[in-house]
């Protein structure tokens, strides 16, 4: 198996230094206020200039303003980054793995196994990845190749900002045996004092405690994952995963509680966000009304076998009647919401079974 694991650098944060170059080269911090007094809230991150001052992601605000009174603080803007990640992972990443697992907002995995010949080919393969994003997008990001999923995600860790890195098979056993355990992905703080106490500082070290003791101690599914990785047998397959919702949502031209007046702008919300899934189709639909007073309700329905934008039309009609049954408010925006997107290829096989 060869995977490529991509990660966007400092993301939040360099989307909106391509939006306002003037701050690029000087520090910047998104935030996500919140609101109950002036600078209440934490820092959700940094530029890698505000970094070297000591701003990090989860640090609060006032104590951040603090250190770097100097630095640039800006508002997150989440819809904005989705929409640039969704670009780079519809309309590129998509295209270079046999199989793309989306696992953050600015993390995907591609299964390259059947792409490339070896690990020589898929270092170029992730350079042009590299190369691609950043003639289309000026994202920069960093690129981990590895036999597993896992390792991948840790030598893109040790590779951070705009780096390209590859672990070999032949490299794994010895990386394992200098890789401290706390670089190891899904292992928090209590876990961590657990290893410690039983003498773990490398991944490798976990072999050598008694697989029961380490079970009872950490529990079954974390001692079952790290003994996988340090023995080099974990296998976890990139899972086809496409965005898990997406939503679409429209302003109407007046706020209205008239059946087809709102239905003609969920159609429209509809068309949008079947052509957003690229072809996946949700088991979920929701259809998602924003009041005058900017309160929001909303019904969703699931289908075991999936839903078609042609049923969806329909099936939204009656979901936004039921919302106007319940609900004596006029609407001011009307969107939907499709949840649980497979793609149709998988549905097929599930067909015709
Ligand atoms: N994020 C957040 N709050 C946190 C951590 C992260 O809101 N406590 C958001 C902002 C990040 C995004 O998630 O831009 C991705 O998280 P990463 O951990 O990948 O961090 P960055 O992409 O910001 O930096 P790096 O260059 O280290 O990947
Ligand atoms: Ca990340
Ligand atoms: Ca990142």
């Amino acid at each position: 198996m060869i995977v490529l694991f991509v990660d966007f650098d400092y993301f939040f944060a360099q989307v909106e230094e391509i939006l306002n170059p003037k701050i690029k080269g000087k520090p910047v911090a998104v935030c996500v206020f919140s609101g109950r007094f002036k600078d209440s809230g934490a820092i959700a991150t940094s530029n890698y200039e505000a970094r070297k001052l000591g701003i990090k992601a989860g640090m609060p605000i006032p104590k951040a303003k603090e250190i770097a009174p100097n630095a640039i603080y800006l508002p997150i803007r989440k819809e904005i980054y989705k929409e640039v990640s969704n670009r780079i992972m519809d309309g590129i990443l998509k295209n270079y793995g046999d199989k793309i697992e989306i696992a953050s907002i600015d993390e995907a995995y591609l299964d390259i196994t059947q792409r490339v010949k070896d690990f020589r080919e898929a270092y170029i393969l992730g350079k042009e990845i590299k190369d691609k994003i950043y003639e289309k997008e000026k994202i920069t990001v960093t690129v981990g190749i590895a036999p597993n999923k896992i390792l991948a995600k840790i030598v893109a860790e040790l590779h951070k900002p705009n780096g390209l890195g590859v672990l070999k098979p032949e490299e794994v056993e010895s990386f394992i045996k200098t890789l401290p355990i706390d670089e190891v992905p899904g292992v928090g703080n209590t876990i961590l004092n657990k290893l410690k106490e039983n003498g773990i500082s490398y991944l490798y070290d976990v072999t050598k405690v008694d697989f029961e003791k380490l079970k009872s101690e950490i529990g079954k599914a974390k001692a079952s994952y790290l003994y996988s990785l340090a023995l080099n047998t974990y296998n976890e397959p990139v899972k086809e995963r496409i965005r898990k919702h997406i939503g679409r949502y429209v302003t109407m031209k007046n706020n209205s509680r008239d059946l087809d007046f709102i239905y003609s702008y969920l159609k429209r919300a509809i068309d949008e966000a079947y052509s957003r899934a690229n072809g996946g189709i949700p088991k979920t639909l929701a259809v998602v009304a924003i009041m005058e007073d900017l309160d929001i309700v909303s019904r969703e329905k699931t289908y075991n076998f999936g839903i078609t934008r042609e049923n969806a039309y329909d099936e939204a009609k009656l979901l936004l009647a039921e919302i106007l049954k319940s609900d004596r408010r006029k609407l001011r925006r009307v969107g939907v919401r499709l949840g649980k997107i497979y793609k149709a290829s998988t549905l097929d096989k599930f067909f015709n079974f």
